[in-house]
């Protein structure tokens, strides 16, 4: 260890801590802005490149980046001299010439660091902006991000998320001086890059550089459409997170405040993605018991293991990495996709409507959702079966901007039918939950057997790549759980390889599963948030009244009614799909 003070407090702390840290330690939050602790998902952004951080060192002739200097024996720290602020007002006056003022229409207002760090250094002019003229780029809109880097401060925190945990390598820095940015490969397009729209950039950007495509002004004009019969779906995750917008403790349960919300907001129907992630369990727990029946009589073609193919940023960076195991997934569609299919045929005719006449809307902790409902293969003659996607932030919005107490509003339940679920869909929210579910299910089928226990602890918690084996009444069925793309592609690369050998793998992209997605209020890459929104879907999961997908009433009278069974030809064509390199 090494022994030092920083403002006149003596600390010791293990040699190679930096002093950015060491003070964290006593309690003196020196600023920082392009610096990111991710260090529980094995990663850490300090390319010491906004030099805010600055202290004084005794006896050094420069400041020094806190966040990259490390403490030597009897180091004199000092945070906040009177030159150690205006060095970190000169740093921002700097950045901020090169950066647009258009704050009050900013899709970042109020949830900026650029402009927190603004407010709390007291910046009140910027010298030089009237004769410097300002770098401009050319916008980049995709399906579900949106590229202003005009707005880039060049902290890199996109690049480390996309390159070090997502290793999807879609972003990296280009350019020199002013001019320079985070951009992909020779400055295309995002839609033309591997780019999985996983969203993991846009949860740690600072500023306005990396934001999600906003739905809601096409939400609202549905809404306000008398022709047409609005359908809201929200998916598993969004009930811990939303509350964070509203200032409630992360795990915050929100499901009832969110379904009275959305009802007020005008949605005809408020239903759950958890009906459509009960769907899910019924088809791919099907289909991965007939992979594992017919492997298990010794046939050589059936794929295994399989992978579950819910998570659309997954899908995308499994089909430009893995083209040569496309057969692989489970067909199954993502239970936003089913819960769209089955809105769009067997409610649609249950209410005497033509497909077009409905709009299904759907709430994601996610954005690369908003791709995954614009792909060709879930459309039926140009009409999606999901209109639109939008991320819990921009629910957050419009409760806010339609004047809703969200505080104070009287809990409700969902509409029936496809507003009915089980506490299996809403595992789906974290990582290790589909497979939990699919195992709750695919076991009492299986065996014939009643599960005596459903909580399949062993499947549970946040290390990056997991693995259990769970006893199917002597059969042992190994399964292997990842989340990030990065331990995504460590566990692939080892089951290509042939070094593993599961019977099913479940993968989500983001870390935490859904619960950390791009679309969630920011996490920052703070995995205390992300714990908290585990623990919640868990407490749901316990406190509801049925705990497995094939027991939930609705799902059983679908197949009743419309589907026939698992795996039938209806429920094949309008519940599975295929994969594309
Ligand atoms: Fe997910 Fe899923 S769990 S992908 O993470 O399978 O987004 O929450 O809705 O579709 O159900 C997301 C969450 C979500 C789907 C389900
Ligand atoms: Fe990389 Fe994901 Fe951002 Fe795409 S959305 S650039 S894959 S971090």
């Amino acid at each position: 260890t090494v022994k030092l003070t920083i403002d006149n407090k003596a600390v010791e702390v293990e040699k190679g801590t930096t002093i950015y840290k060491a003070a964290k330690k006593l309690g003196i939050d020196i600023p920082v802005l392009c610096y990111m602790d991710l260090h529980d998902l094995g990663i850490e952004n300090k390319p010491a490149g906004c030099r805010i951080c600055v202290v004084e060192v005794e006896g050094r002739r420069n400041l020094a980046p806190s966040c990259s200097t490390n403490c030597t024996e009897g180091l004199v720290v000092k945070t906040h001299t009177p030159r150690v602020i205006n060095a970190r007002r000169t740093v921002m006056e700097l950045i901020l010439s090169d950066h647009p003022k258009d704050c009050l229409i900013c899709p970042k207002s109020g949830r900026c660091d650029l402009q927190d760090m603004a407010v709390k250094l007291g910046i009140r002019h910027i010298p030089g902006q009237e004769f410097a003229e300002m770098s401009t780029y050319r916008k980049d809109t995709s399906p579900a991000i949106i590229r202003d880097m005009d707005k880039c401060i060049m902290c890199r925190r996109c690049e480390t998320m996309c390159n070090d945990f997502q290793t999807v390598g879609a972003l990296s820095g280009v350019n020199r001086g002013f001019m320079s940015c985070v951009a992909p490969a020779f400055e295309q397009d995002l839609d033309k890059s591997p780019c999985t729209y996983c969203g993991q950039c846009v949860a740690v950007c600072p500023t306005g550089a990396l934001t999600e495509v906003d739905h809601t002004p096409k939400v609202i004009r549905a809404i306000a459409d008398p022709k047409k019969t609005v359908i809201v779906q929200t998916a598993p995750a969004v009930r811990v997170a939303l509350g964070e917008e509203f200032g409630l403790k992360p795990g915050t349960l929100v499901t009832g405040k969110m379904t009275a919300a959305l009802r007020q907001l005008g949605f005809d129907y408020v239903f759950d993605t958890d009906f459509g992630a009960d769907l899910t369990i019924m088809e791919e727990g099907t289909e991965m018991l007939t992979r594992l029946g017919k492997f298990l009589e010794g046939d050589k073609d059936v794929k295994l293991p399989i992978l579950t193919s819910c998570c659309p940023g997954w899908v995308t960076f499994f089909e430009n990495n893995y083209p040569d195991m496309l057969d692989v997934p489970s067909t199954a569609k993502s239970p936003q996709q089913m819960f769209g299919a089955i809105a769009k045929s067997y409610f649609a005719e249950q209410l005497g409507k033509t497909r077009e006449e409905l709009v299904v809307v759907s709430v994601m902790p996610c954005l690369a959702k908003k791709y995954e409902c614009q792909r060709d293969e879930f459309k039926v003659d140009g009409n999606p079966d999901v209109d639109f996607s939008i991320s819990t932030r921009e629910l957050a919005h419009l409760i806010k901007e339609s004047n809703i107490n969200f505080a104070e509003i009287a809990e409700e339940d969902f509409d029936r039918p496809m507003g009915e679920s089980t506490g299996a869909a809403v595992i789906f929210g974290t990582t290790g939950g589909v497979i939990e579910a699919a195992v709750r299910t695919a076991y009492e089928l299986q065996t014939g057997k009643k599960l005596e226990r459903l909580d399949f602890t062993e499947l549970r918690g946040l290390d990056g790549i997991r693995s259990a084996t769970i006893d199917f009444n002597g059969l042992p069925v190994n399964i292997g759980i990842a989340h990030g793309l990065g331990n995504a592609r460590k566990l692939l690369d080892s089951v290509r390889a042939g070094e593993v050998n599961f019977h099913a793998i479940e993968i989500m992209a983001c870390p935490g599963g859904c619960i950390g997605g791009g679309g969630q209020p920011l996490h920052h890459g703070n995995i205390a948030i992300i714990k908290a929104r585990q623990e919640a879907i868990y407490r749901e999961d316990a406190g509801k009244p049925i705990r497995k997908s094939h027991e939930n009433p609705y799902i059983i009278k679908l197949y009743e009614e419309f589907l026939g069974k698992p795996m039938s030809e209806k429920a094949h064509h309008l519940l599975h799909t295929a994969y594309f390199d």
